[in-house]
């Protein structure tokens, strides 16, 4: 049987350490429910050391993100209050392998959310909407992976970045977005590219977090998957990504 436990704490290792591994499915057959299985087992080690649940990520919602990493399922993560970055913060890459930046909506509900809703629905349940952006870290090496491999690794959580707030009756049906380093634009996208509207990402993430027996829970933030593809990240860089009339997020990458 595989040691499904074992699988969790060399993804979390490696995440602690920030140094790339094999990928898992390279010397072990793994299912995407087993996957699941080994992310929630390397959350329950980060709960143990005092991390605390936050909020659920969406991934690979939109086509420029499923090309880049060449899998075309959605997937979702879990995230932690240590994953969650000031705006205008800086980034160590000390704790990272090879963090890449993607513009993001983020979701605030006020109450939860669970199982097959409507978009209707899923929209009463929202608080808040803001411009966020995502640092997503692969701990395999060359960023390459499976759709079990990177479901086991936490799907690529490392930290977020939420903007301002802005009130749930917002439309964020197609905003555009420009993703800048040093000023210099390096993505260009649309908020559209999320499923076709960023609130179908939430209702999936509802869809799927009932299937591995959670809800959304009240108060927590839900991330609807990178707009544009993800670009890499260097020291000293200035990362800002401004999405029409939501304003911007930014962060600057230390050593
Ligand atoms: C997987 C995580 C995908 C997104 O927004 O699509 C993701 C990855 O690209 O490494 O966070
Ligand atoms: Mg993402």
């Amino acid at each position: 049987m595989t040691d499904l436990k074992a699988l969790a704490r060399l993804v979390d290792d490696a995440a602690r350490q920030a140094t790339a591994i094999p990928q898992l499915t390279q010397s072990v057959p793994l299912t995407v429910e087993e996957a699941y299985a080994i992310q929630s087992l390397s959350l329950d080690r980060r709960y143990d050391r005092g991390e605390r649940r936050v909020g659920t990520k969406m991934g690979l919602t939109s086509r420029a993100k499923m090309q880049q990493v060449g899998v075309s399922e959605m997937i979702w993560g879990r995230l932690t209050d240590a994953m969650r970055l000031e705006e205008g913060g800086a980034l160590s890459l000390k704790s990272f392998v090879h963090p890449r930046a993607e513009p993001e909506i983020a979701f605030l509900l006020r109450r939860p959310l669970a199982g097959r809703v409507s978009a209707a629905e899923a929209l009463s349940a929202v608080e808040a909407v803001a411009p966020a952006i995502e640092i997503i870290d692969s701990r395999y090496r060359n960023f390459a992976f499976t759709w079990a491999d990177v479901v086991a690794d936490n799907s690529s959580s490392s930290a977020f970045l939420v903007g301002g707030w802005h009130p749930a009756s917002t439309d964020v049906a197609n905003l555009g977005i420009v993703v800048s380093v040093d000023g210099r634009p390096v993505q260009i996208g649309s908020t559209a590219a999320i499923l076709g509207h960023p609130l179908r990402s939430l209702v999936a993430a509802a869809r799927l977090v009932e299937s591995a027996g959670e809800r959304l829970e009240e108060g927590s933030i839900i991330l609807a998957g990178g707009a544009t593809a993800a670009h890499p990240l260097a020291a000293g860089m200035h990362v800002r990504a401004e999405t029409q009339a939501m304003g911007c997020v930014s962060f600057t990458v230390g050593e």
